[in-house]
Protein backbone atom coordinates (compact mmCIF):
# COMPACT_ATOMS: atom_id res chain seq x y z
CA UNK A 1 0.00 0.00 0.00
CA UNK A 2 1.15 3.25 -1.30
CA UNK A 3 1.25 5.42 1.90
CA UNK A 4 0.74 9.92 1.34
CA UNK A 5 2.77 10.95 4.76
CA UNK A 6 5.46 9.10 3.56
CA UNK A 7 5.99 10.49 0.17
CA UNK A 8 5.38 13.82 1.64
CA UNK A 9 8.00 13.08 4.17
CA UNK A 10 10.73 12.08 1.61
CA UNK A 11 10.10 15.49 -0.48
CA UNK A 12 10.55 17.50 2.65
CA UNK A 13 13.08 15.82 4.88
CA UNK A 14 15.50 15.10 1.82
CA UNK A 15 15.06 18.96 0.16
CA UNK A 16 14.81 20.52 3.63
CA UNK A 17 18.40 18.02 4.53
CA UNK A 18 20.12 20.11 1.34
CA UNK A 19 18.88 22.99 2.26
CA UNK A 20 20.20 23.05 5.59
CA UNK A 21 23.54 21.56 4.49
CA UNK A 22 23.77 24.91 1.99
CA UNK A 23 23.81 27.78 4.50
CA UNK A 24 27.34 27.30 4.32
CA UNK A 25 29.17 26.73 1.57
CA UNK A 26 32.62 27.41 -0.90
CA UNK A 27 30.71 29.04 -3.56
CA UNK A 28 27.05 30.58 -4.32
CA UNK A 29 26.52 31.08 -7.55
CA UNK A 30 22.91 33.00 -8.84
CA UNK A 31 21.52 32.01 -12.07
CA UNK A 32 20.97 28.86 -13.96
CA UNK A 33 21.85 30.15 -17.54
CA UNK A 34 24.75 28.21 -19.76
CA UNK A 35 27.40 30.14 -18.10
CA UNK A 36 26.54 29.70 -14.14
CA UNK A 37 25.23 25.90 -14.95
CA UNK A 38 29.15 25.70 -16.50
CA UNK A 39 30.72 27.32 -14.02
CA UNK A 40 28.61 25.07 -11.17
CA UNK A 41 29.64 21.90 -13.02
CA UNK A 42 33.85 22.31 -13.23
CA UNK A 43 33.70 23.78 -9.64
CA UNK A 44 31.56 20.82 -8.50
CA UNK A 45 34.11 18.75 -10.26
CA UNK A 46 36.83 19.66 -8.13
CA UNK A 47 35.34 19.21 -5.00
CA UNK A 48 33.81 22.76 -4.02
CA UNK A 49 30.80 22.91 -2.19
CA UNK A 50 28.78 25.08 -4.68
CA UNK A 51 25.24 25.93 -4.52
CA UNK A 52 23.39 27.62 -6.85
CA UNK A 53 20.12 29.89 -6.75
CA UNK A 54 18.26 29.79 -9.64
CA UNK A 55 14.62 32.52 -9.57
CA UNK A 56 12.67 30.25 -12.30
CA UNK A 57 10.99 27.01 -12.55
CA UNK A 58 13.33 25.43 -15.05
CA UNK A 59 16.51 25.95 -15.93
CA UNK A 60 18.88 27.20 -18.61
CA UNK A 61 17.78 30.91 -18.71
CA UNK A 62 17.99 32.13 -22.17
CA UNK A 63 19.24 29.26 -23.68
CA UNK A 64 15.81 26.62 -24.34
CA UNK A 65 14.25 29.60 -26.15
CA UNK A 66 17.43 29.40 -28.44
CA UNK A 67 17.15 32.58 -31.23
CA UNK A 68 13.81 33.87 -31.40
CA UNK A 69 12.22 30.80 -30.06
CA UNK A 70 14.03 28.43 -32.96
CA UNK A 71 15.30 25.94 -30.19
CA UNK A 72 19.09 25.83 -32.05
CA UNK A 73 21.91 27.68 -30.82
CA UNK A 74 25.36 28.24 -32.07
CA UNK A 75 28.51 27.59 -30.80
CA UNK A 76 32.15 28.69 -32.58
CA UNK A 77 35.11 26.97 -32.39
CA UNK A 78 36.31 27.77 -29.41
CA UNK A 79 33.29 26.28 -27.22
CA UNK A 80 33.41 23.33 -29.34
CA UNK A 81 35.21 21.42 -26.52
CA UNK A 82 32.37 22.46 -24.29
CA UNK A 83 30.05 20.90 -25.83
CA UNK A 84 32.56 17.64 -26.00
CA UNK A 85 32.76 17.73 -22.73
CA UNK A 86 28.78 17.90 -21.71
CA UNK A 87 28.53 14.94 -24.64
CA UNK A 88 25.92 18.00 -26.74
CA UNK A 89 25.17 16.67 -29.93
CA UNK A 90 26.12 19.20 -32.80
CA UNK A 91 26.32 19.67 -36.74
CA UNK A 92 29.27 21.22 -38.11
CA UNK A 93 27.11 24.32 -39.90
CA UNK A 94 29.97 26.19 -41.87
CA UNK A 95 33.63 26.21 -41.14
CA UNK A 96 34.17 27.51 -37.42
CA UNK A 97 30.35 27.52 -37.09
CA UNK A 98 28.66 24.11 -34.38
CA UNK A 99 24.67 24.07 -34.06
CA UNK A 100 23.18 22.19 -31.56
CA UNK A 101 19.76 21.64 -30.16
CA UNK A 102 18.88 24.34 -27.24
CA UNK A 103 17.07 21.59 -25.40
CA UNK A 104 19.27 18.70 -25.82
CA UNK A 105 22.47 21.45 -24.31
CA UNK A 106 19.99 22.98 -21.46
CA UNK A 107 19.40 19.47 -20.40
CA UNK A 108 23.32 18.04 -20.97
CA UNK A 109 24.25 20.89 -18.95
CA UNK A 110 21.64 20.28 -16.38
CA UNK A 111 22.64 16.59 -16.01
CA UNK A 112 26.13 16.95 -16.46
CA UNK A 113 26.27 19.68 -13.70
CA UNK A 114 23.86 17.80 -11.29
CA UNK A 115 25.93 14.55 -11.38
CA UNK A 116 29.58 16.57 -10.61
CA UNK A 117 27.67 17.61 -7.12
CA UNK A 118 26.29 21.18 -7.81
CA UNK A 119 23.51 21.68 -5.49
CA UNK A 120 20.63 23.86 -7.70
CA UNK A 121 17.87 25.32 -5.97
CA UNK A 122 15.14 26.40 -8.56
CA UNK A 123 12.11 29.28 -7.94
CA UNK A 124 14.59 30.96 -4.91
CA UNK A 125 15.49 34.69 -5.86
CA UNK A 126 18.76 36.08 -4.57
CA UNK A 127 17.03 39.58 -2.98
CA UNK A 128 20.10 40.89 -1.34
CA UNK A 129 24.27 40.00 -0.56
CA UNK A 130 26.17 39.71 2.62
CA UNK A 131 28.66 42.64 2.60
CA UNK A 132 31.06 42.91 5.43
CA UNK A 133 34.38 45.10 5.53
CA UNK A 134 34.24 45.85 1.49
CA UNK A 135 34.29 42.01 0.82
CA UNK A 136 31.03 39.75 -0.29
CA UNK A 137 30.32 36.86 2.37
CA UNK A 138 27.17 35.66 1.27
CA UNK A 139 23.43 36.29 -0.22
CA UNK A 140 20.53 36.33 1.07
CA UNK A 141 17.75 34.70 -0.63
CA UNK A 142 13.65 34.20 -0.74
CA UNK A 143 10.92 32.24 -2.49
CA UNK A 144 10.48 33.56 -6.21
CA UNK A 145 6.75 33.19 -5.34
CA UNK A 146 6.98 35.97 -2.56
CA UNK A 147 8.53 38.04 -4.50
CA UNK A 148 6.58 38.03 -7.45
CA UNK A 149 3.34 37.62 -4.93
CA UNK A 150 5.16 40.89 -3.48
CA UNK A 151 4.63 39.79 0.00
CA UNK A 152 6.21 40.93 2.93
CA UNK A 153 8.20 37.68 4.24
CA UNK A 154 11.77 38.32 5.46
CA UNK A 155 14.33 36.73 3.54
CA UNK A 156 17.25 34.20 4.92
CA UNK A 157 20.91 34.33 4.12
CA UNK A 158 23.35 31.50 3.06
CA UNK A 159 27.10 32.16 3.96
CA UNK A 160 29.49 31.52 1.36
CA UNK A 161 33.54 32.08 0.55
CA UNK A 162 32.49 33.88 -2.90
CA UNK A 163 29.47 34.61 -4.99
CA UNK A 164 29.66 34.01 -8.67
CA UNK A 165 27.00 36.61 -10.35
CA UNK A 166 25.31 34.52 -13.53
CA UNK A 167 22.38 36.42 -13.90
CA UNK A 168 22.62 37.47 -17.27
CA UNK A 169 21.68 40.66 -18.83
CA UNK A 170 20.52 42.41 -15.46
CA UNK A 171 23.56 41.30 -13.37
CA UNK A 172 21.37 41.67 -10.48
CA UNK A 173 24.04 40.51 -7.32
CA UNK A 174 26.49 42.59 -9.09
CA UNK A 175 23.60 45.68 -9.21
CA UNK A 176 22.80 45.00 -5.43
CA UNK A 177 26.14 45.63 -4.49
CA UNK A 178 27.19 48.62 -6.27
CA UNK A 179 24.47 50.02 -5.13
CA UNK A 180 25.14 48.90 -1.03
CA UNK A 181 28.60 49.69 -1.58
CA UNK A 182 28.30 52.93 -2.54
CA UNK A 183 29.66 52.61 -6.12
CA UNK A 184 33.10 51.07 -5.50
CA UNK A 185 33.30 48.02 -8.20
CA UNK A 186 36.11 47.27 -10.09
CA UNK A 187 34.54 48.58 -13.51
CA UNK A 188 35.98 52.19 -14.80
CA UNK A 189 33.18 54.34 -13.23
CA UNK A 190 32.92 52.19 -9.95
CA UNK A 191 29.31 51.76 -11.03
CA UNK A 192 27.66 49.22 -13.66
CA UNK A 193 28.96 50.25 -17.26
CA UNK A 194 25.83 48.80 -18.53
CA UNK A 195 25.42 46.28 -21.33
CA UNK A 196 26.17 47.88 -25.39
CA UNK A 197 24.08 46.98 -28.50
CA UNK A 198 24.33 43.63 -30.27
CA UNK A 199 27.69 42.55 -31.79
CA UNK A 200 28.79 39.32 -31.96
CA UNK A 201 32.76 39.48 -32.56
CA UNK A 202 33.12 41.54 -29.77
CA UNK A 203 30.99 40.37 -27.62
CA UNK A 204 32.12 37.49 -27.56
CA UNK A 205 35.84 38.32 -26.80
CA UNK A 206 34.71 41.00 -24.65
CA UNK A 207 32.30 38.27 -22.36
CA UNK A 208 35.77 36.45 -21.61
CA UNK A 209 37.86 39.34 -20.90
CA UNK A 210 34.84 40.42 -18.82
CA UNK A 211 34.87 37.27 -17.05
CA UNK A 212 36.41 38.44 -13.43
CA UNK A 213 35.81 39.77 -10.07
CA UNK A 214 33.90 42.58 -10.34
CA UNK A 215 34.28 43.42 -5.95
CA UNK A 216 36.41 41.22 -3.72
CA UNK A 217 34.90 37.43 -3.54
CA UNK A 218 31.96 38.94 -6.24
CA UNK A 219 32.79 37.39 -9.98
CA UNK A 220 30.69 37.68 -12.60
CA UNK A 221 30.59 35.54 -16.19
CA UNK A 222 28.40 35.38 -18.74
CA UNK A 223 26.31 38.17 -19.74
CA UNK A 224 25.96 39.47 -16.55
CA UNK A 225 30.31 39.98 -17.24
CA UNK A 226 29.62 42.19 -20.57
CA UNK A 227 26.95 44.12 -18.74
CA UNK A 228 28.92 44.77 -15.52
CA UNK A 229 31.92 45.81 -17.52
CA UNK A 230 30.12 47.22 -20.22
CA UNK A 231 30.05 44.64 -23.35
CA UNK A 232 27.83 44.57 -26.26
CA UNK A 233 24.80 41.57 -26.59
CA UNK A 234 25.99 38.66 -29.07
CA UNK A 235 22.34 36.71 -29.06
CA UNK A 236 22.47 33.17 -29.73
CA UNK A 237 25.71 32.36 -29.91
CA UNK A 238 26.35 30.49 -27.09
CA UNK A 239 30.56 29.57 -26.79
CA UNK A 240 31.20 33.01 -24.76
CA UNK A 241 28.55 32.06 -22.28
CA UNK A 242 29.71 28.14 -21.89
CA UNK A 243 33.70 29.73 -21.94
CA UNK A 244 32.91 32.45 -19.18
CA UNK A 245 31.63 29.75 -16.93
CA UNK A 246 34.47 27.18 -17.30
CA UNK A 247 36.81 30.68 -17.07
CA UNK A 248 35.25 31.84 -13.85
CA UNK A 249 35.74 28.37 -12.06
CA UNK A 250 39.21 28.62 -12.96
CA UNK A 251 39.67 31.71 -11.50
CA UNK A 252 37.54 31.12 -8.22
CA UNK A 253 39.48 28.03 -7.57
CA UNK A 254 42.38 30.49 -7.14
CA UNK A 255 40.57 32.52 -5.13
CA UNK A 256 39.58 29.26 -3.23
CA UNK A 257 42.91 27.78 -2.42
CA UNK A 258 44.18 31.22 -1.25
CA UNK A 259 40.89 31.94 1.12
CA UNK A 260 42.00 32.79 4.77
O1 LIG B 1 20.24 35.01 -18.97
P1 LIG B 1 20.92 33.73 -18.70
O2 LIG B 1 20.78 32.64 -19.71
O3 LIG B 1 22.45 34.05 -18.37
P2 LIG B 1 23.85 33.71 -19.07
O4 LIG B 1 24.39 32.45 -18.52
O5 LIG B 1 23.50 33.46 -20.60
C1 LIG B 1 23.01 34.46 -21.43
C2 LIG B 1 22.36 33.80 -22.64
O6 LIG B 1 21.30 32.98 -22.24
C3 LIG B 1 21.83 34.79 -23.68
C4 LIG B 1 22.87 35.55 -24.41
C5 LIG B 1 23.85 34.93 -25.31
O7 LIG B 1 24.38 33.95 -25.48
O8 LIG B 1 22.91 36.73 -24.35
O9 LIG B 1 20.95 35.68 -23.05
O10 LIG B 1 24.65 34.93 -18.94
O11 LIG B 1 20.42 33.13 -17.30
C6 LIG B 1 20.40 33.91 -16.14
C7 LIG B 1 19.54 33.17 -15.10
O12 LIG B 1 19.62 33.87 -13.88
C8 LIG B 1 18.34 33.83 -13.24
C9 LIG B 1 17.35 33.93 -14.41
O13 LIG B 1 16.08 33.41 -14.04
C10 LIG B 1 18.06 33.10 -15.48
O14 LIG B 1 17.65 31.75 -15.46
N1 LIG B 1 18.30 34.95 -12.31
C11 LIG B 1 18.30 36.29 -12.61
N2 LIG B 1 18.30 37.01 -11.50
C12 LIG B 1 18.30 36.13 -10.46
C13 LIG B 1 18.31 34.82 -10.97
C14 LIG B 1 18.31 36.28 -9.03
N3 LIG B 1 18.31 37.49 -8.44
N4 LIG B 1 18.29 35.17 -8.26
C15 LIG B 1 18.30 33.93 -8.84
N5 LIG B 1 18.30 33.73 -10.19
Amino acid sequence: MIKEPVISRAIIQTYLNELVDSVESDVVIGGAGPSGLCAGYYLAKKGYKTILFERGLKLGGGMPGGGMMFNKIVVQEEGKEILDEFGITYELFEQGYYVANSLEATACLTDKSLKAGLKIFNLISIEDAIVREQSVHGVVVNWSSVEIAKLHIDPISFETKVVIDATGHPCEITRIVAAKSGGKLSTGSGMIEGEKSMWADVAERLTLENTKQAFPNLFVCGMAANAVFGGPRMGPIFGGMLLSGKKVAGIVEERLKNYT
